[in-house]
């Protein structure tokens, strides 16, 4: 296909447009800095594509989805915020060193290349809004008027199209500065990564370390202690253990829960009091709390196996369960789970945390722990078991 041209009417003209020289500014620094950023790109979407599943599964999926291992959610959800914020800085890197094209002259030489720097700007605008959305998230801070999750969600499909585009565009130019970065003993070229690219590399490499170890620990237990930008610090908080929505920001009082019971719904309904659940078989699990914000931390739960509490009602072994708060209002009172999660025997209706009983803001007088499940569907203050 022959490339239609487009041809200035003034063909010697060009503005007065800024000239860059230099090797940050060239094919191969960008190479360089998109290689390990489109690697933190990829390994945020698969997680976030995970984390996305796990809490909205399609129908089919609901049963057979994986409820091991029990740290698997922890571990794919603290690399997906741990990948977002690396790729802040690398970004910002990639940015600075491509963004002399910004005054190419002419700015359009044909309706490929068009196409080409429209797709650019898409990759752009929307890897700039997902790590922005992203970014805003772990602090809880929505000043949008559109629906977090979902946003976040459909914007990552578009930043990956796009971003596998440009690779495909750029494929050439790619394998280009690496044939050239190469010298064979037969073809002594000069070392292209010359001090001030070594430098360049090595600030960015610093930056995205600083970054990630001032806030991995938030779900790193070893690097606790250098969680100083992290949204949460995973020992501080009730039990050791944060707290997401304290009782009192659910409107959970002490006189909501007095006379709680739980009531299970199913084929042979039935009721609990509090020390009725305390009489029953007991069983301690280590899991974790992990929130989608990125944080989590290990507890000792103690409390009764959900798929006991099902087995007394008559549920099939197929059943699915719908776990209602005594929260009112919040997007996270009520949460459904699928046969895998019920029959785990690790699922539990907890009563107590690292050996006392739950306090309010951890969900008394009792709330779902699970393995492998997101942390927004470990719903707290549980009233209500309604097998489906
Ligand atoms: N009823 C109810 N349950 C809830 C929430 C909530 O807001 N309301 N927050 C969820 C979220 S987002 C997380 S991460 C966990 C946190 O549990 P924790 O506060 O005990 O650490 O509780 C989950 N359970
Ligand atoms: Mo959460």
């Amino acid at each position: 296909m022959r490339a239609i041209r487009f041809r200035s009417p003034l063909p010697s003209f060009r503005p007065p447009l800024p000239a860059f020289k230099g090797r940050l500014h060239d094919a191969r620094t960008a190479t360089v800095v998109g290689r390990v950023l489109g690697a933190a790109i990829l390994t945020c979407f698969v997680t976030g594509v995970f984390s996305h599943y796990l809490q909205q599964p399609p129908s089919w999926a609901v049963d057979v989805l994986p409820s091991r291992p029990a740290w698997g959610y922890r571990v794919t959800q603290g690399l997906h915020v741990a990948s977002g914020i690396a790729a802040i800085p690398l970004l910002l890197a990639k940015l600075w060193t491509v963004y002399p094209r910004l005054f190419e002259w002419p700015p359009v030489r044909s309706v490929l290349h068009a196409l080409e720097r429209l797709s650019i700007a898409v990759l752009v605008a929307s890897v700039l809004l997902e790590l922005f959305t992203g970014l805003l998230d772990t602090v809880q801070w929505y000043p949008w008027p559109f629906p977090f999750r979902q946003v976040h969600f459909a914007l990552a499909w578009v930043a990956v199209g796009s971003l596998l585009l440009h690779i495909a565009v750029k494929a050439p130019v790619i394998a280009e500065s690496w044939r050239r970065a190469r010298p064979s003993s037969t073809d002594p070229l000069p070392d292209p990564d010359g001090p001030d690219r070594r430098s360049f590399v090595a600030a960015v490499g610093a930056a995205v370390g600083a970054v990630t170890l001032t806030t991995v620990g938030q779900a790193l237990g070893p690097l606790k202690d250098l969680d100083l930008l992290g949204a949460r610090q995973p020992d501080h908080g009730p039990q050791h253990l944060p707290v997401n929505r304290t009782a009192a920001a659910a409107g959970i009082t002490a006189s909501s829960v007095s006379g709680w019971r739980l009531h299970v719904a199913g084929p042979r309904p039935y009721e609990l009091s509090l020390p009725q659940l305390r009489a029953m078989a007991q069983r301690t699990a280590t899991l974790p709390i992990a929130c989608v914000e990125g944080w989590s931390r290990n507890g000792h739960w103690t409390g009764v196996p959900v798929r006991d509490l099902l087995d007394h009602a008559g549920a099939s072994a197929h059943a699915r369960v719908r776990v209602v708060s005594l929260e009112r209002g919040g997007n996270f009172g009520v949460s459904e789970m699928g046969a895998s999660y019920a029959r785990d025997p690790l699922t539990l209706l907890a009563l107590s945390l690292n050996g006392e009983p739950l306090s309010y803001d951890h969900g008394f007088p009792a709330r779902i722990i699970a393995p492998n499940r997101p942390g927004v569907l470990q719903t707290k203050w549980v009233t209500r078991l309604e097998v489906l």
